[in-house]
């Protein structure tokens, strides 16, 4: 089974596309995001150390989101394919995930760049702020976390690139343009 990264800045689509491609393949669906935001709505330890950085449009720090995903990783067992959603978002997470992904006897298969300009990126954010009511998602701190983004996360392009499993796609358009140009990629390496 494939383990696959669906990367991006936010608003490239990463949530939305691994729902269609989890409908389409049966993916195990991990998204940090939303595991933050049931932790911070559950009022547990974490969410009230994550909303802080949430709320400033900074990342969480990274000892935080690894024991997140170590503890996520032993519930559901890598060998049945997953599509990790906003994860890992810098260097020494990927380096963990490799760690952690070794222990099951599996790697990172392919990293699926969704590529989005900034304008339309903040554009997406700022409509969906308004219907979501989302605490992040208005203009100040939407360009916060671009720039976190371009600063600490943009960098895994290369690192994965360098490991032979990076692929960009572009990412605008209509959403089933969006799913067809990843499953061609997905198809390819099953
Ligand atoms: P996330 O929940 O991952 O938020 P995000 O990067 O903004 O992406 P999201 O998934 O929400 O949006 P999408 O691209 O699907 O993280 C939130 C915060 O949690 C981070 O800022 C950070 O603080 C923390 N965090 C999470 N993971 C972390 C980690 N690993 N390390 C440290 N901190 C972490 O975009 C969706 C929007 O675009 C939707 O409104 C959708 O309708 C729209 N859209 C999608 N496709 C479209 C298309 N083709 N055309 C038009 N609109 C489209």
């Amino acid at each position: 089974m494939l383990n696959l990264i669906i990367f991006g800045a936010p608003g490239s689509g990463k949530g939305t596309q691994s729902e269609l491609l989890i409908k389409k393949y049966g993916f195990e669906h991990v998204s940090t995001g939303d595991l933050l935001r049931s932790a911070i709505k559950a009022q547990s330890e974490l969410g009230k150390a994550a909303k802080q950085y949430i709320d400033n449009g900074q990342l969480v720090p990274d000892a935080l989101i690894i024991g997140l995903i170590e503890s996520v990783l032993e519930e559901r067992r890598p060998q049945h394919g997953l599509i990790l959603d906003g994860f890992p978002r810098t260097i020494p997470q990927a380096e963990a995930l490799e760690e952690l992904l070794a222990k099951y006897n599996t790697r990172v298969h392919a990293v699926l760049d969704l590529q989005v300009g900034q304008e339309e990126l903040v554009d997406r954010l700022l409509k969906r702020g308004q219907a979501s009511g989302r605490s992040d998602d208005n203009l100040e701190t939407i360009e916060k976390r671009l720039a976190v983004y371009h600063a600490q996360t943009a960098p895994l392009a290369a690192y994965y690139a360098d490991k032979g499993v990076h692929h960009a796609i572009q990412g605008s358009g209509a959403l089933e343009d969006i799913t067809a140009r990843l499953s061609q990629v997905i198809d390819a390496l099953n």
